[in-house]
């Protein structure tokens, strides 16, 4: 069976492959629980510079808010007022980007995370979410929004927080996707991620599903505890969804979040972000859905790293994508938990 032996698969929604060894290692949560510090903060912490009415480092004193807080990010990698410009010079090829950087606090509390916020803080954060994307995409192509949690992904605070990156160009990995999903609604005159969760839904890489959402490790996942959150209906841009379905996704982000921290008993780290469909054009093959890229492997600190191969080759993954999901799927919090 080609399941069982190194095997390549292929992402349908960014046309590349991954190659996956299966039966190389064990199982990665029969690996060590190691011991790490316990993550103890303050409800707010005065040399922090996310929580409520303390000064950043341009000087600019937070407000005292009460759920959550928007603002430009003071070290931006994107600025607006940036004069288009292209500049080609044989094989030089360069234009310029305008665009603008933000950063999302999802709570006052600096003790807070996504996973450990009640559901309705939760959707607080859906609902700014859709206003930033719905605001930003007036001026800009493609707005990403984005978390890394812990310090792991390189996150520099944990006060609860995201940011959001826009501008005019479409980057690289939502232009594969686009490719992807646009060729596919041509073939197919249906909507790729929504027959992929067809396949998908009550079999063996489901996480989690809801009445409007569900939670897989795709069959092409690369990082070994990768997760996509997709609503079951049509829907190409977050700031579509309906109350209803925002406050299920609340919940089903709630439960996901759970089941990471449980796999080495600790804050998983990730990096987490929204796609949906580009901005002002016809992009009616387009499935808004999340990512989720963790980037450990086999404990709270080890993790996998993209190098030789992977860097030069193609990316592997040894646990396989059921594997994994099998893992996150036991792991649900009991009802005397919740
Ligand atoms: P990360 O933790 O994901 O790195 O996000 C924090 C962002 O906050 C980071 O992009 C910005 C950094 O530029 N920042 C400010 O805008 N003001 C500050 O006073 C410190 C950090
Ligand atoms: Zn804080």
């Amino acid at each position: 069976m080609v399941m069982d032996a190194p095997h390549r698969r292929f992402n349908a929604l960014t046309g590349e492959w991954v190659l996956v060894s299966a039966g190389r290692t064990n199982r990665p949560w029969q690996g060590s629980t190691e011991a790490l510090p316990p993550d103890e903060r303050p409800q707010h912490d005065p040399a922090c510079y996310l929580c409520p009415g303390n000064t950043r480092a341009n000087g600019e004193t937070n407000p005292d808010y009460a759920d959550t807080f928007v603002f430009t990010n003071d070290f931006a990698a994107l600025r607006p007022g940036v004069e288009p410009e292209v500049q080609v010079d044989g094989l030089l090829r360069a234009e310029s980007q305008p665009g603008t950087c933000r950063v999302i606090c999802y709570s006052p509390r600096h003790d807070l995370d996504m996973a450990s916020m009640p559901p309705a803080d939760i959707r607080t954060v859906v609902d700014l979410w859709a206003d930033q994307i719905e605001d930003l995409s007036r001026d800009y192509r493609w707005v990403q929004v984005f978390e890394n949690r812990g310090a792991a992904m390189g996150a520099s605070n944990p006060h609860p927080h995201g940011q959001i990156w826009a501008g005019t160009a479409l980057p690289g990995e939502p232009a594969k996707e686009d490719r992807r999903q646009r060729e596919y609604y041509t073939t197919h005159g249906s909507v790729l991620l929504l027959d992929y969760l067809d396949q998908e839904l009550g079999g063996e890489r489901v996480v989690a599903v809801s009445e409007h959402w569900a939670a897989v490790v795709p069959f092409w996942a690369v990082w070994p505890f990768e997760m996509l959150v997709v609503p079951r209906r049509h829907v190409e841009r977050l700031p579509e969804l309906a109350d209803n379905e925002r406050d299920d996704l609340a919940a089903i982000l709630a439960d996901v979040l759970d089941r990471y921290d449980r796999v080495f008993d600790h804050p998983f780290p990730y990096s987490m972000g929204w796609h949906g469909a580009p901005a002002a054009a016809d992009h009616r093959g387009w499935q808004l859905h999340a990512h989720f890229y963790p980037p450990l492997l086999r404990s709270a600190t080890v993790r996998k790293h993209m190098v030789g191969y992977e860097l030069l080759a193609e990316v592997q993954r040894d646990v396989t994508a059921e594997q994994v999901a099998a893992r996150l799927r036991e792991l649900a919090r009991s009802a005397a938990d919740a």
